[in-house]
């Protein structure tokens, strides 16, 4: 810590990167870059103002209604009766005790989706687990919000768990710039949003990747709706959202129509390439997958994908497919084709060669390290075995009891009494936040801890105040990174806030399970303790890392991780030797063809990969809906965090809708026009700002606002989410469509 004058410097980790924090007394006063980090991020400019913000939780608070009365109605309109702590969690534990005595834990949903804080131990999604596992369980969630529908398919083509292939095994940067001639991006690799991983990224470095892959002449092409989806100077194919299926089908047909497909690589490495040939060639179906075909449903000329296709097929290629991909209805063909495509190039295995996802999605994909695991805290065992995939919670809300399907599972959606949230927003995250609104009225009871007054906390029944990671000591460290931070208390707690350990471990003292739930020791101790493990399995790993003391004054380490040669190809000795080194498929193979997929007998994800469009996208564009509305992840921030200071800086609300410029002169629209962006499900304020730089049809608005007013009426924000559909990515998969919707745009008069 250096300190003049009363003020005091230090660092700290956050999940858009390690920075300076200035303090004076009890406030922050200024954030600065961290000295190591070449591009660093302008999120933590907006903290000062966040953390000391007006609209900080101060107090416990219960809804008047639901205090006076259990009322169920009235959430997000009530106002809220502020209590002392002893008697907020006397009334939460007690409710607690009473819905599990009475429905048991299958009816509390604990799924508690979100991204919380980046420190380790008083990382909220854990915390509330590890309670709600103490006291006998809770309806969790699958897979996430980011990569749900991945998670489902992808384990089906290439076997193991989708998430470890992605941030264990794939080539990291190096292996790229090493190696690969052609880069071929679907969706783009996304400087923005490399900004933030989980749990920290310290050097923010794609943009220097992408400057050596210009400087060794690497081809980069960028397929999608919007060019900034890439860093400047890739070349730019704009394509129709949701139609990336059809473009690879037809790159797909050019290799096999042209002798180009690798046979060798196809009966060594994968199966059921015979049956997805006859679909792909118009042998089963009638209609050969070509680029004539594709062109009118995908917008990009059939010269130009014959002409990729031969590209990809005679230099090194390597296809990075973006996670927003599957992030919309159907986003398990793509993906599957993706793999599909890169297996007929028969390219996976060799070094810069394949397929790669989430390249640029987070800051830590493409990072080359050794592998070290990062400090985690122990959730405990669930012994309740009910899930949901985690998008799915608005059906759950609605249809207690119904039967839905999920990846080759049929069961009854739970009936949930009780929702318990903690390091999440869902009235930010998902999809038709009206509908969502309805849902949750059902619930009787919903207990948020949250350090700000988000449209979460103000629809719950009983609100806790959270600290933020400035109010209280923690760990930074995550294996996507290769620092390591001790994460210091910079600010007494803000108001009454109370760290999420404090809040549970209050609660299971009165439910009886203190101890179960503390294991008897305090944060600094559980901090010590989580510390000392992890130095054990480092040092395990022949990685010294200094004691805590040690650790302590030096603030942050750098840890002698990272491995600056070309060192890692994912499927490198499945490749050299099939036979010896099978996936863990059924087949040991690529599934090109799966067995298991078509014995679901699901109409929307059927054996192979197929064209199939999603119910909104411009091939259904209508009179009333006529534009595609992509919502992609805000550039200025992380999701909902840290909103408050940013709705109060003049003109940064509404948020900023890309529009074409055809688009805007049809509607007279100019930028820094106000706007009106609807369809059925809803409408929201926006501003314009029109470029070229976005494909023809198509219309951007970033998540992050807050979600305003409910009914339907105009959120005045911009949350692109009262237009989103919430529906399934398909019975496979149901991870989020966000990416699926049509929407009008038109001025508004100020
Ligand atoms: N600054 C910042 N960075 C972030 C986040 C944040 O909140 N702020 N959030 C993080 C999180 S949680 C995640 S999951 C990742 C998400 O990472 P991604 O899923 O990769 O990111 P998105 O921003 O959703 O989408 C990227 C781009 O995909 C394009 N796109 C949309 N639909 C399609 C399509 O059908 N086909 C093609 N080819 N392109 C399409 C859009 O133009 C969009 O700009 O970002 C992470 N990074
Ligand atoms: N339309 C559309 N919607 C999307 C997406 C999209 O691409 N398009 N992307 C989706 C994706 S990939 C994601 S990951 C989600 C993002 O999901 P969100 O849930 O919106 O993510 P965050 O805003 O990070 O939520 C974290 C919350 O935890 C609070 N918090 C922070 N630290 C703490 C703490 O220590 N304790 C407690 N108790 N609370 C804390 C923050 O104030 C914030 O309210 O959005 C999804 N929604
Ligand atoms: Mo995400």
């Amino acid at each position: 810590m250096t300190a003049e004058a009363g003020r005091q410097t230090k660092v700290t980790s956050s999940h858009w990167g390690a920075f300076e924090v200035d303090v004076e007394g009890d406030r922050i006063v200024a954030t600065r870059p961290f000295a190591p980090d070449p591009h660093p991020s302008a999120i933590p400019a907006i903290l000062p103002a966040a953390v000391h913000h007006s609209s900080r939780v101060r107090r416990p608070a219960i809804r008047r209604g639901w205090l006076e009365r259990r009322a169920r109605d009235g959430r997000g309109s009530d106002d809220f009766v502020e209590l002392p702590w002893d008697e907020a969690l006397d009334i939460a534990a007690r409710e607690l005790d009473r819905v599990r005595r009475t429905h048991g834990n299958g009816a509390i949903f604990g799924g508690s989706y979100g991204w919380g804080s980046a420190g380790r131990f008083h990382h909220a999604q854990s915390q509330v687990h590890r309670f709600l596992n103490a006291s006998g369980g809770y309806v969790a969630s699958f897979g996430s919000y980011s990569t749900g529908c991945a998670q489902a398919i992808m384990p089906h083509v290439f076997g193991g768990d989708f998430l470890k292939l992605l941030y264990e095994h794939q080539d990291g940067w190096p292996v790229i710039c090493a190696h690969t001639e052609t880069l071929v991006m679907f969706g783009g690799v996304n400087a923005k949003n490399a900004q933030v991983s989980m749990g920290g990224v310290s050097e923010h470095d794609t943009l220097d990747w992408f400057g050596k892959f210009a400087d060794k002449g690497m081809y980069r092409v960028n397929i999608g709706p919007q060019r900034s989806d890439a860093p400047e100077g890739c070349d730019w194919l704009p394509l129709r959202p949701a139609s990336d299926s059809a473009l690879m089908l037809a790159l797909a047909h050019v290799l096999e129509h042209e002798g180009l497909s690798d046979r060798d690589f196809l009966a060594r490495c994968t199966t059921g390439f015979d049956r997805f040939r006859a679909y792909l060639m118009g042998e089963s179906d009638g209609q050969p997958k070509s680029p004539d075909w594709a062109a009118p449903l995908c917008g990009v000329e059939p010269g130009a994908i014959r002409a990729l296709a031969r590209r990809m097929a005679t230099t090194r290629t390597f296809i990075t497919v973006a996670w927003s991909l599957q992030r919309g209805e159907h986003g398990e063909q793509p993906y599957w084709m993706s793999a599909v495509l890169a297996g007929m190039l028969g390219q996976i295995g060799l070094p810069g060669g394949g397929v790669g996802y989430g390249y640029g999605a987070i800051g830590g994909v493409g990072k080359s390290l050794k592998g070290l695991r990062g400090v985690t805290l122990s959730q405990g065992e669930n012994p309740v075995k009910a899930m949901i995939p985690v998008a799915r919670i608005g059906d759950m809300l609605r249809n207690p009891g119904q039967l839905y399907d999920f990846n080759g599972r049929r069961g009854p959606y739970p009936d949930i009494r009780l929702i318990y949230w903690a390091g999440g927003n869902p009235f930010h995250h998902h999809q038709d936040l009206n509908a969502l609104h309805e849902a949750w009225a059902k619930p009787e009871t919903i207990i948020v801890n949250e350090p700000w007054w988000t449209a979460t906390a103000k629809r719950a029944d009983i609100v806790f105040p959270a600290t933020t990671p400035y109010e209280r000591e923690d760990i930074g460290r995550t294996n996507l990174d290769d620092y390591l931070f001790h994460m210091p208390q910079l600010i007494p707690p803000v108001g009454e806030a109370r760290d999420d350990y404090a809040i549970f471990a209050g609660l299971a003292e009165r439910m009886g399970l203190g101890e179960v739930f503390t294991g008897g020791r305090s944060a600094a101790e559980w901090i010590a303790q989580l510390y000392q493990e992890y130095r054990e399995m480092a040092a395990a790993e022949g990685v010294e890392v200094p004691d805590l003391e040690a650790l302590k004054a030096c603030n942050w380490v750098r840890l002698p991780i990272r491995t600056e040669g070309p060192n890692q190809t994912l499927f490198a000795p499945f490749r050299e030797d099939p036979e010896a080194h099978p996936l863990q498929t059924p087949s040991g193979r690529i599934e090109i063809f799966s067995e298991v997929i078509a014995g679901f007998g699901y109409d929307d994800c059927p054996g192979h990969p197929v064209w199939l469009p999603p119910r909104e996208w411009l091939g259904a564009a209508t009179g009333a809906a006529p534009l595609h509305l992509v919502s992609p992840q805000p550039g200025d921030k992380l999701h909902s965090q840290l909103e408050s200071a940013l709705a109060d800086v003049p003109g940064a609300r509404p948020v900023i809708l890309v529009i074409q410029s055809d688009d805007a002169a049809a509607r007279g629209i100019e930028t820094g026009d106000l706007l009106r962006v609807f369809n059925a499900r809803g409408a929201c304020r926006a501003r314009a700002r029109v470029t070229g730089a976005i494909r023809q049809g198509v219309v951007a608005l970033p998540t992050g606002a807050w979600f305003g007013d409910p009914g339907g009426n105009l959120d005045p924000h911009g949350n692109p989410n009262v237009l989103t559909p919430d529906v399934g990515t398909s019975r496979l998969g149901q991870g989020c469509s966000a990416h699926t919707a049509l929407v009008e745009v038109a001025r508004l008069e100020e």
